[in-house]
């Protein structure tokens, strides 16, 4: 039997707590549903998928090719000087590829990141309206590198036509963007689509699209195929009706829903960035994610990633790989990727086992106190990054139901730059941070802790390449204790 004193005073990561069975952590399982909580087959599909298995987030990366820059409908948070908003973040331009260059690039990513699990395509047009370009890359892809899963992302109106190329070239996973499933609340997102050889605007465009992704999302899922639901919030527009876009899409079939917030900047020259349109709080975000909770299983680590992104999400090392630096010779070999997932399915038993352990018992404590915390990591599960060099934490709750993944924060800088600590990079942490109790990181200096100790939020550098949830567990008995964090 481990106690919570067992975890306060416990080991490093490895030394894990025995299994309960049962597995899953949290009262609320969403993305992060494990071996027990799904079907054999399902499990198969997502298990190495970083965007559909929470769990997968910490150990697998995707790549995105830039190959389709087509689309066919006009989104009034899109400028198409930029990547396809719906699965990605405005503003950052990527290097377009044909075909060609992208099955190319998709190689030697594979030689260099053993951690590459997925290749999905996310524009920056639509993935299917562009279906051309999509196909040839797949295809010269699933034939050199079979062990790479395949990941489409689209705005629905040209899925119900593509459905059975889909499920012939054994795409498990389709990401269709659904803002709404009510054509008025849609013309406002949407100015006009192109659909057979003509432009619709106005409420009729809109119910189009929403005809044609209900009917796209019915087909995929009565094929097997895993359909992942992205919505844009958007504040006084789909902000109250995205509950009921989770329930139909929850009846519907599909598989996780992520709520993604508007990014909205005049600089990028959109319809919403240029006329006032803002973007949601991370409040406001968390507060529809938690509404949507009992419905469709959310999707809260979405890093709303670039078009050309590479690495574990959260992560881009796009930049190491842009054309002029591929090698001019490629091997094809699975042997970095064979040893690498091995050595990962023996990591996340150990993780998954602790972490149950740890939701355990925080919820047998079945106290009212809660504590919110955020971690510095580099991936494996575990505290393991230094707070100057974080780009991102990734905040939980501790509380009666049990330790639960809320998301991420990205920061705007970094604290350390070349060896000295920015004050600007520290004031903006701490805004981002403002609801967090106590923040976990491998190490930090006395500087920052002394300022983030005076704005409420307590630093730790105790847990150090521990798991990241018996830390938390372990964290919560001190509180209820009395104990500060770094006791
Ligand atoms: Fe890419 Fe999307 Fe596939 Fe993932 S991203 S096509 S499902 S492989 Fe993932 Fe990036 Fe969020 Fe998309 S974190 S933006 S959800
Ligand atoms: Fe832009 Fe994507 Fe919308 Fe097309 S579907 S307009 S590329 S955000």
């Amino acid at each position: 039997m481990i106690t919570i004193e067992d975890l306060v005073r416990g080991g490093k990561a490895g030394a894990a707590a025995p299994a309960k069975s049962g597995g899953c952590a949290s009262s609320s399982c969403g993305s992060s549903g494990g071996p027990d909580d799904l079907a054999p087959h399902i499990w198969e599909k997502v298990k190495d998928h970083p965007c559909y298995s929470e769990e997968a987030h910490h150990y697998f990366a995707r790549m995105h090719v830039a190959v389709a820059p087509a689309c066919n409908i006009q989104c009034n948070y899109c400028n198409r000087k930029y990547d396809c908003a719906n699965e990605s973040r405005p503003g950052v331009v990527s290097e377009r590829l044909t075909p060609e260059q992208g099955a190319r690039k998709v190689l030697a990513v594979a030689q260099a990141v053993p951690q590459l699990s997925v290749l999905g395509i996310a524009g920056p047009g639509d993935a299917l309206y562009d279906w051309r370009h999509t196909r040839a890359t797949f295809d010269v892809v699933s034939r050199q590198l079979p062990d790479i899963k395949l990941c489409i992302s689209t705005n629905g109106l040209a899925l119900p036509e593509h459905v059975d190329e889909i499920v012939g070239m054994h795409i498990d996973h389709v990401t269709i963007t659904i803002n709404m499933v009510d054509p008025e609340i849609g013309a406002k997102i949407y100015p006009w689509i192109y659909f057979q050889h003509k432009r619709w605007t106005g409420v009729k465009a809109a119910q189009i699209l929403h005809q044609r992704q209900m009917l796209g999302l019915d087909m995929l899922a009565a094929r097997g195929v895993l359909v992942k639901v992205n919505s844009v919030l958007i504040p006084g527009i789909n902000d109250e009706h995205l509950v009921e876009v989770n329930r139909e899409v929850k009846a519907r079939g599909a598989f996780l829903h992520n709520v993604m917030p508007l990014i909205s900047d005049p600089a990028h020259g959109t319809w919403f960035g240029l006329n006032g349109q803002r973007g949601p709080t991370a409040q406001e975000l968390k507060k529809v994610q938690d509404a949507c909770e009992g419905g469709a299983k959310m999707m809260r680590h979405c890093r709303q990633c670039r078009a050309d992104a590479v690495g574990l999400l959260g992560e881009d090392r796009g930049q190491e790989f842009t054309l002029d630096k591929l090698p001019e010779t490629i091997m094809v070999d699975t042997a970095d990727r064979d040893a690498y997932r091995e050595e990962v399915e023996r990591k996340r038993e150990a993780h998954r086992a602790a972490k149950a352990a740890a939701g355990a018992l925080v919820r047998e404590a079945r106290d009212a106190c809660s504590l919110t915390v955020a971690v510095a990591t580099k991936g494996d599960g575990l505290v393991n990054q230094h707070f100057g060099h974080a780009s991102e934490f990734q905040v939980y709750l501790a509380d009666g139901a049990g330790v639960r993944f809320l998301g991420a924060r990205k920061i705007d800088e970094h604290y350390c730059k070349g060896g000295l600590g920015e004050d600007s990079a520290l004031a903006g942490i701490i805004d981002i941070l403002a609801d967090v109790d106590v923040l976990l990181c491998a190490k930090i200096g006395d500087c920052p802790k002394v300022e983030l100790a005076h704005a409420g939020i307590e630093p730790s550098d105790d847990f150090a390449y521990e798991f990241i949830e018996p830390a938390i567990a372990a964290l919560y008995a001190r509180r209820r204790a009395g104990a500060p964090a770094d006791a």
